[in-house]
């Protein structure tokens, strides 16, 4: 156990590890049938019963070992229950990240987990059950796909890379103006560009060498928690699109293979600044 970190890690891994294979097979279970659908905070804001079941099983799976720790998961966010990061372990989940695809059958959907403790995450786990793709990181440890040990590609600049991006789920004018000038700068001078739908799973795909960057403004913590720590254990970088010291709880997030990449690329983004979670 690491002495400066009030938890066993591994004894959160092992749980969660657990707890995300069964909801994994409700989740496959699901996606190709038909679903009770409800919308959020826009007309493209999806949840579903599984979101909230998932959620519902995660959290009181994690508070049946750890009745201390608290909880930001992003439906009990969406019924109005606010927690600020602080030294008590906080667990920030998604219980399905992608529920458009989800929606549609599309099969990039993850359960995304993190543990955080004083703003810092410690672990991280992205499932994605369709697939059955199983990322996982522990702090200092490494990363890893179903048990095999993953690296970021070596891209050091845009014009060898290829991007993830995202839409999201805004639709302003402002928003998408923004969204719409950066995805044709990196279109432009990259590889090529691809949008997974589910902010996991383009962190993942960093994490895994199979994309060189992703950049999103207006996600929110439980999107990300898990896929930072998992890129920074393949050995990525991971900032603020500004080109600042990422901030959980900022909803903007730049994920690269190199913070020469990162370095390339922040200054060129127009930038979108959220409210904060
Ligand atoms: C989604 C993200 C996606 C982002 C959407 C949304 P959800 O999460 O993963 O990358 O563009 O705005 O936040 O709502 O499917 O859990």
């Amino acid at each position: 156990m690491n002495s400066n970190c009030p938890v066993n890690l591994h004894a959160c891994m092992d749980l969660i590890t657990k707890l995300s294979r069964q909801a994994g097979k409700l989740i496959k279970s699901r996606i190709d049938q038909e679903k009770s659908i409800e919308t959020k905070a826009n007309r493209i804001d999806f949840v579903t019963e599984t979101d909230l079941e998932v959620e519902k099983m995660l959290i009181e799976g994690i508070k049946n070992t750890y009745p201390s720790h608290k909880f930001i998961g992003e439906e009990s966010f969406a019924a109005g229950t606010r927690e600020k990061l602080s030294s008590t372990p906080t667990w920030v989940i998604d219980p399905v990240d992608g529920t458009t695809n989800f929606v549609h059958g599309y099969p990039n959907v993850c359960i995304s987990i993190g543990l955080v403790i004083d703003c810092e995450v410690q672990l991280g786990v992205i499932f994605n059950p369709i697939l059955d793709m199983f990322f996982r990181a522990i702090k200092g440890e490494g990363a890893y796909l179903n048990d095999e040990p993953i690296r970021v590609s070596d891209s050091k600049c845009l014009s060898d890379s290829l991007v993830s991006v995202e839409y999201g789920s805004l639709r302003t004018d402002e928003f998408t103006g923004i969204v719409n000038h950066n995805i044709s700068y990196l279109a432009k001078h990259a590889h090529g560009i691809r949008s997974g739908g589910s902010a996991a799973w383009n962190l993942a795909m960093v994490a895994k060498g199979a994309s060189d960057l992703y950049v999103e403004m207006g996600i929110h913590a439980w999107d990300i928690a898990a896929g930072d720590i998992i890129v920074r254990e393949a050995g990525g970088v991971v900032i603020d699109p500004a080109g600042c010291h990422f901030e959980l709880m900022n909803r903007r997030i730049l994920a690269a293979s190199s913070q020469e990449l990162a370095n390339e690329i922040s200054p060129k983004l127009k930038q979108y600044f959220p409210e904060h979670d």
